[in-house]
């Protein structure tokens, strides 16, 4: 059976389980523990070079970076999630690219620096928190008249583009990012939210990040 090696507080491996579980697959997850250090064990690094999560085993195939396995999957189990038609499936792979290297920098340079960082004890960033409000401010309106067209990022359906905008947003609230001038992302958010391949994964996201900021 398929393994999808993650954690609950990654975006990036809730993305993987998001996708995984809109296409209707069956998995075994397999939450690697940080703390000890599960990520730097000689065999875990037989399977990413760089110890990070998420990767998937697919009978013996190993596939790490988020975005390369949504797509793997969705290809494999030809899902309408990833369309086949060329100039389709280059929009879709267009909406992933600038949402991963925008808006996603953009939350991971705010999350990391409110979030992560006083908890591990680093050097909190205000600089890189600051950046990473500007980003947003100048890539989420575009992302907000990009849903306005259609309802969904590329057409009238859900893909893997908005799965992964969807999990690249997943931690607004705790990192104070506000979406609440943004209406179209809002009910796009809301509607998303609702559906089940989403509550099945955000249960355990949610338990987590209120054992974390418990801690
Ligand atoms: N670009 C990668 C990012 C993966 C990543 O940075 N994962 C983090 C967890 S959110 C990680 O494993 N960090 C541990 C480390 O870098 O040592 C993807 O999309 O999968």
């Amino acid at each position: 059976m398929l393994k999808i090696y993650g954690g609950n507080l990654s975006s990036f491996c809730n993305k993987v389980r998001l996708v995984a579980n809109a296409i209707g697959l069956e998995y075994e997850y397999k939450k690697i523990n940080f703390k000890e250090r599960e990520h730097k064990a000689p065999d875990f690094l037989k399977m990413h070079p760089a110890g990070k999560i998420p990767i998937i085993d697919d009978d013996g195939f190993f596939v790490f970076e988020s975005n390369a396995i949504i797509k793997y999957l969705a290809e494999k189990n030809n899902s309408s999630l990833y369309p086949k038609e060329l100039k389709q499936k280059t929009q879709v792979d267009q909406w992933i690219d600038f949402c991963s290297f925008h808006v996603g920098n953009a939350m991971d340079k705010i999350l990391f620096n409110k979030v992560f960082a006083p908890r591990i004890k680093v050097t909190i960033d205000e600089r890189a928190i600051q950046d990473g409000y500007m980003f947003l401010n100048r890539y989420l309106p575009v992302i907000e008249e990009q849903i306005g067209r259609d309802g969904f990022l590329v057409g009238k359906k859900m893909t893997l583009a908005d799965v992964n905008c969807l999990a690249i947003l997943d931690p607004c609230e705790i990192a104070e990012v506000d979406l609440s001038a943004y209406n179209n992302i809002v009910q796009w958010r809301e509607d998303l939210k609702k559906q089940d391949f989403y509550t099945k994964c955000h249960k355990e996201y949610g338990e987590s990040l209120l054992r974390m900021t418990k801690s």
